[in-house]
């Protein structure tokens, strides 16, 4: 047994690509990836013949092709038709309607749930406790759906794996000390996974604090310091700025797990009719003109560039815009560690997925890399092989809500880009289709990529070699699984060795089909598996 390693080296030989079916929708989203008709391969550029030195363009390109607002721009036909995901933030799942409208003076535990309910959540996963009574019934209340599990270590992972597949943060709750500690390893992983989240924990009536009452513990000092942010209000007049901070927290930025713990008896208290918070939400920022025109220079001058994705593109439905962007440049794609669906595993430019269970060429190909984007992706130790990616001395750009900063030994990108991966991949799109590449560089790249290509899918086949038990071949059973499930199915995993051979194996076709752990937790598969399948 291994910890934390998922180093399976499975045996590798052909493997056929599996047959399509007919598949549902993804659940709890009436435009999920089954409404994909298309492959994104119809915005390929022009012949060989258009494709001649003008990289000025690069420099200089049409204003008019290249709007401000560039999340604005409306999709071509084709490229419509080659969106595989869903728009963010759709309301299609929605759970039961507000049953009454909050008039007059509230219970804390309903502001508390008003103001989850309007920063966009719709489910709370939870163990019921008695240390939170006044919350359940706000809960219900203002319209958000509560599932009860039996450990509240599955009610954390679900409401994480329900906000990584939707990017709609859910919530978690639990009564103190006791049922909060159950939910530590779903808010690491939350964390981990910059996943959105409200951790809801009850607390020991404030009467008896500091006696270490019965389940007392320091919530906040303790699992509190797991989250991105966490706060105990000690009275109703710290609540409305506590929920502001944790919704602000909680989807700004880099997203995360909050943590707020709520005394028993504070939850119960009225609050004055006209406190309200306000849990509005600056947009994601967006890149400013000049800065995609430098990364665009960087990807168009080298001779072996490569473009690593992470959940940022998952994230921000921009799988489609990933791909078309890669095939203007010509620019292979390496999927983040357990981010192995950013774009179809199928398309030529695909070249597997870093980390644990990787076959030796996707790591190869990243350190050979001449220049890099990195896109919505915390370049974290398992997908950076041990942070060596980016390789020293390569330049590379950054394009992230949070792009790195350098310190702590880590190399800082040539080129930070703190945007939102959608808006990036907008605006640059609308910039190259005007422009003209180097056909000399063209028909390189080319080449080398279909090289690369052939080299993964060779070293990433895992259904054939000896296999000499226990039990069936896992390869074989990763194989079957891609052959008899329709590109909708959503796959989970957690940790363990097996979870190499799926890695390496399995083929992804379509965006927002993947839940997995980048904390590495067991425990993960089933519970997310459940979320993803919610009403
Ligand atoms: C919650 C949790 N506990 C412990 C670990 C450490 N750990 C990682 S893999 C593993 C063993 C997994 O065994 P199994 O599920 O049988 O899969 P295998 O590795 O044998 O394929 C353990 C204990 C972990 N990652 N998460």
């Amino acid at each position: 047994m291994i910890d934390h390693t998922e180093t399976a080296t499975p045996s590798t030989e052909s493997q056929e690509a599996a047959d399509a079916a007919e598949a549902p929708q993804l659940p709890g989203d009436a435009t999920a990836p089954g409404d994909a008709t298309a492959p994104a391969d119809a915005t390929a550029p022009a012949d060989d013949g258009a494709e001649q030195a003008d990289l000025d363009r690069l420099a200089e390109p049409d204003p008019a092709a290249a709007p401000d607002d560039v999340g604005e721009i409306a999709p071509e036909p084709e490229a419509a038709a080659a969106d595989a995901e869903p728009e963010a933030d759709t309301d299609a799942d929605e759970p039961p309607a507000v049953v009454a409208a909050a008039t007059g003076p509230r219970t804390v535990g309903r502001l508390v749930a008003d103001v989850l309910r309007a920063a966009g959540v719709r489910y709370a996963f939870t163990v019921p406790g008695e240390s939170f009574l006044g919350l359940l019934e706000g809960l219900t209340a203002a319209g958000i759906r509560v599932v009860t599990t039996r450990h509240e270590g599955a009610a954390s992972f679900m409401a994480e794996a329900y906000g990584q597949l939707t990017g709609r943060p859910a919530a978690c709750l639990a009564t103190r000390a006791v049922g909060a500690a159950n939910l530590a390893i779903g808010i690491h992983t939350a964390r981990q996974n910059s996943t959105p989240m409200f951790v809801l924990v009850g607390q020991v009536e404030r009467a008896f604090q500091g006696r270490e009452a019965f389940q007392e513990v320091d919530q906040v000092g303790s699992f509190g310091q797991l989250a991105k942010w966490s706060a105990e209000p000690r009275d109703a007049g710290e609540v409305p700025a506590a929920l502001a901070e944790a919704v602000t927290q909680a989807l700004g930025g880099r997203p995360g797990p909050v943590l707020l713990s709520f005394a028993e008896d504070l939850l119960d208290e009225e609050v004055p009719a006209e406190v309200s918070v306000d849990a509005t939400r600056a947009g994601p920022p967006r890149a400013e003109v000049p800065e995609t025109r430098a990364v665009l220079q960087l990807l168009a001058s080298a001779e072996r560039p490569v473009i690593l994705a992470g959940a940022g593109v998952l994230r921000a439905r921009t799988s489609s815009d990933l791909t078309r962007f890669a095939e203007l440049l010509h620019v292979p794609v390496i999927a983040a560690w357990r981010r192995g669906d950013v774009i179809s595993n199928d398309n030529a430019l695909f070249l597997g997925m870093a980390g644990y269970g990787s076959p030796p060429s996707v790591r190869e190909r990243l350190e050979q890399a001449d220049a890099m984007l990195v896109i919505g992706c915390r370049l974290n130790e398992v997908t950076t092989f041990g942070y060596r990616i980016p390789a020293a001395g390569v330049p590379w750009a950054h394009v992230d809500l949070a792009p790195r900063e350098g310190g702590d030994g880590l190399l800082p990108p040539t080129i930070a880009v703190r945007s939102d991966a959608r808006a990036f991949l907008r605006g640059a799109v609308q910039r190259l289709r005007g422009a003209v590449l180097d056909a000399g560089l063209v028909d390189a790249r080319r080449a080398t990529n279909e090289r690369d290509r052939a080299t993964w899918e060779q070293e990433a086949a895992v259904e054939g070699g000896e296999w000499s038990g226990p039990g069936i071949h896992p390869g074989r059973v990763i194989a079957t699984l891609r052959r008899v499930l329709p590109d909708e199915a959503i796959l989970t995993t957690d940790a363990g060795n097996f979870g190499g051979w799926a890695a390496r194996g399995f083929r992804f076709r379509r965006p927002g089909t993947f839940l997995g752990p980048t904390s590495g937790a067991m425990g993960y598969g089933l519970p997310a598996a459940i979320a993803a399948g919610s009403p």
